[in-house]
């Protein structure tokens, strides 16, 4: 079963990762460099089902980054919570209001003005995919400030015109605006790649992780990247092919031992299988209602507290 390599690599790196004192202050077992491999044809998913994944929490994600937003508020308002730590806690910094995160949430959704200055990350994810920024510099030797660049949908278009390209990349590591990040990003390389040729073209992808939460993170992170992966396919034209996955700081974290154990103890559970119902014009016209997964009967969720 694909899933088997999941469980492989969390009990190795509990059987066999070094003790580690972390930024969190939690403490990890970890290892350097890991990688999966996932076919994704026949609509087959890198969902796992040994514990509950909750996919559309993550598709909301995916379709938020790629209208480039940064700000937690359209999250909010679809019941997202994955983003609210860091902005919270600025708040309570910055503002000096003890208030707690789910009224920070609440006023988030309620006050168009609140969330504009409280709810923004930064430039992450978002803001990098669809709009990373450029320079123009001047015959004075200044600069200003140029137009965008739109990397999903440049990758998009070197898909299409020359897909045996090796520079098919979606970066969101932007030296320069690390510093302005609540999270710098995780996820931030991904290449895709075309086997085969005319209809027999496949669209392969490689995710490169610098950090990886494998208990709570992964299993989020391989469900995003193989449905960018099954997105852009259907946006060129070609059947979706392999995800490769690569991380390099990973990691569980001590104080998810009850979870590890458990989900070590649990076996696969069938083969769910991502349908996409429409193609819509561009990749930015997704909707969460396009996406229907069949034949997931996951095991429980197992509950453990995110590292901050
Ligand atoms: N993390 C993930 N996946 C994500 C994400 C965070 O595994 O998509 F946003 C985890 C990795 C690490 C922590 O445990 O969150 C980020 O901390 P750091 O920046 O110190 O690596």
């Amino acid at each position: 079963h694909p899933e088997q390599q999941y469980l492989d690599l969390m009990r190795a790196i509990w059987e066999t990762g070094s003790e580690r004192i972390d930024r969190t202050g939690i403490g990890t077992r970890s290892v350097c460099g890991a990688m999966l491999r996932y076919d994704l044809a026949e609509g087959a998913m890198p969902l796992l089902t040994t514990k509950r994944v909750y996919w559309k929490t993550a598709t909301r994600e995916l379709l938020w980054f790629l209208t480039g937003s940064t700000n937690i508020r359209p999250l909010v308002q679809q019941g997202v919570k994955i983003w609210n730590e860091w902005p919270h806690a600025n708040y309570v910094r910055e503002a000096g209001e003890d208030i707690s995160i789910d009224d920070f949430a609440a006023r988030i959704a309620e006050d168009e003005a609140f969330a504009a200055r409280w709810g923004d990350l930064g430039p992450v994810y978002g803001k990098q995919w669809v709009d990373w920024p450029t320079y123009r510099y001047r015959p004075d030797g200044l600069y200003e400030q140029g137009e965008g660049i739109n990397q999903v949908a440049a990758v998009i278009e070197s898909l299409r015109s020359s897909p045996g390209s090796r520079r098919h990349i979606i970066e969101g590591w932007n030296v320069a605006e690390l510093d302005r990040m609540a999270l710098p990003p995780c996820h931030k390389t991904y290449q895709f790649h075309v086997a085969g040729e005319g209809k027999d073209a496949r669209l392969n992808c490689l995710l490169y992780q610098r950090s990886c939460d494998v208990a709570l993170g992964l299993p989020f992170n391989l469900w995003s990247a193989a449905l960018l992966t099954r997105m852009v396919a259907q946006q060129v034209d070609m059947a979706p092919g392999e995800l490769v996955w690569m991380g390099g700081d990973v990691h569980l974290y001590r104080n998810h031992a009850h979870l590890i154990e458990e989900q070590l103890a649990r076996a696969p559970q069938g083969h769910p299988r991502l349908e996409i119902t429409r193609r819509p014009e561009t990749i930015f016209d997704y909707r969460i209602d396009d996406f229907v997964v069949h034949d997931y009967a996951p095991l429980p969720p197992i509950k453990a507290p995110v590292a901050v």
